[in-house]
């Protein structure tokens, strides 16, 4: 009788250490602004850190396209499980994703914005978008600066440039362009003429910049802010057999942008590190869950510039989006 009843407390004893460890488990949530490689490696590298560290992760599924008619009922779905303990997300607009952010916010889930910001993506000020607990992503603007400098190197400082964007609303892809207005101002023979937004749609893209192609027959480099948008104007480009007279430079390392660049039909990439920020959520959503730790409002993950000189270094091929 008295083995039996200390078996039934051992018993006891692994079912409640189970049930503790269960309840101790965390659980994520990811919620991407589109289907494309960028995201999908941004997926990757936030698995890869949660399986490490333990963190459950659900992945919200993907918007087929950009906007917060695709993003906000994807979004409301996947926290009303009701529960999650910490939602990372891109807002797909800097104004009509606060209402829904904010609701989930109050409700309990802390929220990091991952790729695209709030707002200003100022959250260290008092303002009606300053709850998420931080901004984790490139710093676009300092990229787009970076850009002009590189395409102003290739062409010693002068010529016609045209900008292919993709959505006005959007925190990521305007720092590029503002960015690139900056840097291409520093030089006076440089001249932006023209800028058009494909809302995320290649044929759109490609059809802008074959359009600008024919109304400025100097043109002479094009630089398309992500993946869309760099895929189109690099087909209206290589289309119109201009590779050669016009620089292309682009935006997000795919492999479809990465082998362009290795035949030498495009000049530059700029690669963010998706991977990298999708750890960091999950990595700073753990320290600020289990220690309390206080996030940086502001987390930006370098990048990395593929030229014609440098993409087949072995070292640079952790660059290309998975
Ligand atoms: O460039 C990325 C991302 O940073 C941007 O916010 C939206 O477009 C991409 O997903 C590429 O398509």
């Amino acid at each position: 009788m008295k083995k039996f009843t200390i078996h039934l407390l051992i018993v006891c004893l692994l079912i409640s250490f189970v049930t503790m460890t269960c309840a101790a488990q965390l659980r994520f949530a990811f919620m991407p602004g589109i289907a494309d490689p960028f995201y999908f490696t941004m997926e990757k590298g936030a698995k890869a850190k949660a399986e490490e560290l333990g963190v459950e992760l659900l992945i919200g599924e993907y918007p087929k396209a950009w906007g917060p008619e695709y993003q906000v009922p994807i979004l409301k779905a996947l926290v009303a499980r009701g529960d999650i303990d910490l939602l990372f997300t891109a807002p797909t607009s800097t104004e009509a994703l606060i209402p829904v952010l904010k609701e989930i916010h109050d409700s309990g889930i802390p929220v990091i914005t991952v790729d695209t910001y709030l707002g200003d993506g100022d959250y260290t000020k008092p303002s009606n978008y300053n709850f998420p607990l931080s901004y984790i992503g490139t710093d676009n603007f300092l990229g787009g600066q970076v850009v002009a400098g590189q395409l102003a190197i290739m062409l010693d400082g002068k010529g016609e440039v045209f900008l292919e964007n993709t959505n006005p609303d959007t925190s990521s892809v305007m720092d590029r362009e503002l960015g690139f207005r900056a840097g291409i101002n520093i030089f006076p023979e440089m001249e932006l003429v023209g800028v058009e937004y494909c809302l995320d749609v290649q044929e759109t893209a490609a059809s802008q910049v074959s359009a600008a192609l024919q109304k400025h027959p100097d043109l002479a480099a094009v630089f398309g802010v992500n993946v869309f948008s760099a895929q189109g104007a690099y087909q209206a480009v290589v289309g119109a057999g201009l590779e050669s007279a016009v620089k292309i430079a682009t935006w997000d390392a795919t492999e479809t942008l990465i082998e362009a660049l290795k035949r030498g039909e495009l000049d530059l990439i700029l690669a963010q590190m998706p991977a990298q920020m999708g750890a960091l959520c999950v990595e700073w959503g753990v320290k600020h869950l289990k220690e309390n730790a206080e996030i940086p409002k502001k987390v930006t993950p370098g990048f990395f510039v593929f030229t014609q000189e440098n993409v087949n270094d072995p070292e640079a091929q952790q660059y290309i989006y998975k």
